[in-house]
């Protein structure tokens, strides 16, 4: 089989949590080195779906760019870009526009979700969001997208964008899959378990983020909202303590059953300790290497520029093509 042309695009924030952590960026890593190549992108032009002020912008670039490398992406291995860079992004999403449709659109249920929460503007781009992430994986080729669960109904779409642009023009873009882990694809929040772990929508205490301390992170799984009974044990009727062990378990590199084992009979006095205590030994390395990287923006800019070059190029060939197949440019 031959190698996997890896792709995936991730908000310029520097407020990146656990979930963001386990369900992508953990993934990214892992798949750099089997990507043919392995792209990864901070999608700012998705950030100004939102209300957004243009300096912060600039400057949670950086910090997830810093963020990244920290966690182990290396320029050498991998192509690390802005989205912003690479113009192809934007004209593409106006071409697949035309193979769209306005029905899907409106059934995303991030849509719904974040238009729900605007309270000046719902703006017309929240609404393209899903064309620009579809253009995005599609520019590139990409067989295989690393994402967390939320993102499953966007990679479904652009699937379909994928295929209904082939049959209309001609075999031109690969439809591609999602990758998304067995454990960790959908970390909850720590105060309200029945909700994902997020950027904008979850709880101070309930989102541990990459950059927190290590006493910051032992008061949140401190305080984390158990179930009733003791039992270290995951189910449906235990989000709560099923959010912990699958936590545990990827911070420790085994398996979620392996956990159960390891605290049958403790109570969650024992394990909520545990469960900070792994977390910090895997975050903790990412922190310290970030306050030794983010400075330098001279550096975090040189990276990320030599990555659009390479992105580009190959962008570029891919937009040809398309334009060519719709009917644009000379005969
Ligand atoms: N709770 C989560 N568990 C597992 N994976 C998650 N992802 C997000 N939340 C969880 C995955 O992280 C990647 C990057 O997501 P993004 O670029 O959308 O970044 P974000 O805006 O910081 O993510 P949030 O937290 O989801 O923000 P909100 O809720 O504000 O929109 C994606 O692959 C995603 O699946």
């Amino acid at each position: 089989m031959s190698a996997p042309i890896v792709f995936s695009g991730i908000q310029p924030t520097g407020r990146k949590h656990l979930g963001n952590f386990i369900g992508a960026i953990r993934q990214y890593v892992e798949g750099q080195d089997r990507g043919e190549p392995a792209i990864f992108c901070i999608v700012d032009l998705h950030a100004i779906s939102v209300a957004y002020d243009p300096v912060e912008l600039r400057e949670r670039l950086y910090d997830t760019t810093a963020i990244l490398l920290a966690a182990g992406l290396d320029p050498e291995r991998c192509i690390l870009f802005r989205q912003s860079d690479v113009r192809e992004h934007t004209e593409l999403t106006w071409l697949l526009s035309a193979v769209t449709s306005h029905g899907d659109l409106n059934r995303m249920t991030q849509f719904k979700d974040k238009s729900a929460k605007q309270r000046e503007l719902v703006s017309a781009a929240l609404f393209f969001y899903p064309v620009l992430m579809a253009s995005d994986v599609l520019a590139y080729r990409a067989t295989e997208v690393p994402v967390g669960d939320d993102q499953r109904q966007h990679v479904e779409l652009m699937r379909e964008i994928a295929r209904r642009f082939n049959e209309r023009f001609g075999e031109t873009l690969i439809v591609p899959e999602y990758r998304i882990p067995e454990v960790g694809a959908r970390i909850m929040d720590l105060q309200e378990p029945e909700r994902k772990m997020s950027t904008t929508g979850g709880t101070e205490a309930g989102t541990v983020l990459v950059l927190d301390e290590p006493g910051a992170i032992r008061k949140k799984f401190g305080s984390a909202v158990t179930d009733s009974g003791r039992e270290v044990r995951r189910g449906d009727d235990k989000p709560g303590i099923t959010n912990l062990i699958d936590i545990h378990a990827v911070a420790r590199g085994i398996d979620p059953a392996e956990v159960e084992r390891e605290f049958e009979g403790a109570g969650y006095g024992d394990f909520k300790p545990a469960v900070a205590e792994s977390v910090i030994e895997l975050l903790g390395p990412v922190r310290e290497r970030y306050a030794e990287l983010r400075p330098d923006q001279a550096a975090l800019e040189a990276i990320l520029a030599g990555g659009a070059e390479k992105a580009r190029a190959i962008a570029a060939g891919t937009l040809a093509e398309v334009r060519g197949r719709m009917g644009f440019g000379p005969a």
